[in-house]
């Protein structure tokens, strides 16, 4: 039978307005396609939740893909290997306490396994703003990535969320939305973002899980937005801490929803 160009255009406009509709109330919205949002989006969706993830960029998988300074390969401590089996991706001894993998496996691996628990991604969508409701985060602002860029006057569209995961790494962009504009005081000191401190591999690994937390009533911050919000170190390239900072966003938000 004679392929029909129209037809493979009908299928893409119809299947992605249903896509987009379905997913316009959903129990979790993250924001941000890396290692922490990736994992917090496989454990909520393979316990059956309604869960979307919204990434600005064309790739999924944040900074994850360029190991350190484009050497892709990324290091993972013990204690975070259970979720690289998990997954099953392939990772090796160094030594006591030091494994490796490679970051592109890591990163294609993590997103195919989410995507078939029934993680929703949205790539090439910025998140730009938050809905308020009674002084909770009740909702994300979305527009086309390609607006932001082409910087054109074009007002976005709204999804409901019961639960929002500020997973955007180092500029925490949800998290700054809110202590910026949304009048209501993150749970930090300072009720701002704190802002992430120089590299400390062995804190940044500790503080990044220990700070998975509800910074504010519906939205939680996991990966490094949780060291920037609370003003904990950066760690480098080892990615133990941004998968069990997934799996605690995750494991947080279930009993709750
Ligand atoms: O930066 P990113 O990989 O965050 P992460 O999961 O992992 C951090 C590590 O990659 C690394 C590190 C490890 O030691 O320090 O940096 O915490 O992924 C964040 C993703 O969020 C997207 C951004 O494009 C990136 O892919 N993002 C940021 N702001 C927005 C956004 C936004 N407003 N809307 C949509 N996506």
């Amino acid at each position: 039978m004679k392929l029909d160009e129209v037809i493979i255009s009908e299928i893409i406009i119809k299947e992605y307005s249903r896509k987009l509709i379905r997913n316009l109330d959903l129990d979790v919205g993250i924001v941000g396609g890396g290692p922490a949002g990736l994992v917090a989006g496989y454990y909520l969706a393979q316990k059956g939740f309604k869960v979307a993830l919204f990434e600005r960029k064309l790739s999924i998988g944040g900074g994850m893909w360029g190991g350190g300074m484009m050497f892709n390969i990324i290091v993972v401590q013990e204690n975070a290997l259970p979720i690289l089996q998990e997954f099953n991706i392939n990772y090796h001894k160094y030594q006591d306490n030091y494994y490796w993998a490679n970051a592109v496996e890591a990163v294609s691996t993590l997103t195919s396994k989410a995507c078939q628990a029934g993680l929703e991604i949205f790539n090439l969508i910025t998140v730009e703003d938050i809905m308020v409701d009674q002084n909770r985060v009740s909702g994300l602002v979305l527009n086309w990535s390609v607006v932001e860029m082409g910087k054109l006057h074009i007002d976005p569209l709204t999804i409901k969320t019961r639960y929002v995961i500020d997973a955007t790494g180092h500029p925490s962009e949800v998290s700054r939305i809110v202590a910026g504009k949304s009048g209501i005081s993150l749970d930090t000191e300072e009720g701002i973002v704190s802002g992430e401190k120089s590299m400390n591999a062995e804190e940044g690994e500790h503080f990044v899980v220990d700070q998975t937390r509800e910074v504010a009533p519906g939205l939680c911050v996991a990966g490094m937005c949780a060291c920037a919000v609370s003003g904990g170190p950066r760690m480098g390239p080892i990615f133990g801490g941004m998968f069990l900072s997934g799996k605690k966003a995750a494991e947080l938000i279930i009993p709750k929803l």
